[in-house]
This record gives structure tokens, C-alpha cells and sequence, in this order.
């Protein structure tokens, strides 16, 4: 058999905090396409999960981070797409290293660009599985 089974992937997304605001932009690939998201890439052979967090924030936001913490995972199932997906997703919480740095859309083929959103009044409409988070009552900001 020459056809490569799918497998998992694992991806990390970040909530960047700053103040009472969140950084999230809108998705411009395929699974989401359209829907407002937190940042995210997928884990590199050998990182941990504070590395890719701060080399995915810098290559699509040119932001540095700091006090990176482990927030929670999830288990995300894509089957209703052209080619399925399959997610297990790292959420970390960070803050920036400056807080004088803007964000700058360093990815404008997979991003419509980024701004800070206040939690209680996110960007609309949120990507799935951010939405059910919020709806099953998550809040990344320290309580
Ligand atoms: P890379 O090539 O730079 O490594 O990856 P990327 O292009 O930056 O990947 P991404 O789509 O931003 O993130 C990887 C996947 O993470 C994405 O296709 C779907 C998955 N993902 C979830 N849940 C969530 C979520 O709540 N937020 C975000 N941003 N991504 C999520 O399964
Ligand atoms: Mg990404
Ligand atoms: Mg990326």
C-alpha cells in the first residue's frame, strides 16, 4: 500500500495578552477560511511548546513574547473538509517581551491581519473550535 494513512498533527496557538486585549486576526487558509483565530503553527521536530510559540508569533507577527504558560489542549476532528484535519492544539498564554511592539502581518496569504480584541467582545465570526472554548466558558486571562 503506497497511500500514506493521515495521522494527527500537533499545532500550538497562543493567546497573546496585553492588558484586558487579545491578539487575533482573521484566517485566510482552508480550514477556517474567513474566521477570526487566535496565532498557531504547527510543532517542529525537537521544539517544546514555548519555542514554537514564540517562533510562530514572530514569524506571522514580528512580535516577541515572554512568560509563556501552558493554558490547556484540545482535540480537534476537521472530517467535513476537501482533506480532513486532524488537530491535537497546545493553547499557551504570553505576553509581549515589548509592550511598545505592534503586531505587523507578516503572512498575508494565511492572514487578513491582526488587532487586539477585548475577551467580552471578540471579533465575529470566531473559528470552531476557539468558539466552543469560549462557550464552554474559557478565559485565558489570569483570574
Ligand atoms: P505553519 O506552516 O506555520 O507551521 O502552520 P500555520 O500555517 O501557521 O498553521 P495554522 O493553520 O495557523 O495552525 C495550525 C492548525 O491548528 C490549524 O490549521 C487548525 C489548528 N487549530 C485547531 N484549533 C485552533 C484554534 O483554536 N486556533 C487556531 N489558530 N488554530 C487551531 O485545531
Ligand atoms: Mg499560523
Ligand atoms: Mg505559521
Amino acid at each position: 500500500d503506497h497511500t500514506a494513512a493521515p495521522s494527527p498533527q500537533v499545532a500550538v496557538a497562543i493567546c497573546l495578552l496585553r492588558g484586558k486585549w487579545i491578539l487575533m486576526g482573521r484566517r485566510l487558509v482552508t480550514i477556517g477560511n474567513s474566521k477570526f483565530s487566535l496565532p498557531s503553527g504547527h510543532l517542529e521536530f525537537g521544539e517544546n511548546f514555548e519555542e514554537c510559540a514564540a517562533r510562530e508569533i514572530k514569524e506571522e507577527t514580528g512580535l516577541d513574547i515572554d512568560n509563556i504558560e501552558f493554558l490547556k489542549v484540545t482535540n480537534n476532528v476537521f472530517m467535513d473538509q476537501p482533506n480532513p484535519a486532524h488537530y491535537v492544539v497546545v493553547f499557551v498564554r504570553a505576553v509581549l517581551a515589548n509592550p511598545t511592539q505592534t503586531p505587523i502581518n507578516l503572512e498575508p496569504e494565511k492572514c487578513d491581519g491582526w488587532d487586539w480584541y477585548e475577551w467580552d467582545n471578540l471579533p465575529q465570526p470566531l473559528f470552531g473550535p476557539i468558539k466552543k472554548m469560549v462557550m464552554d466558558g474559557f478565559n485565558p486571562f489570569p483570574q
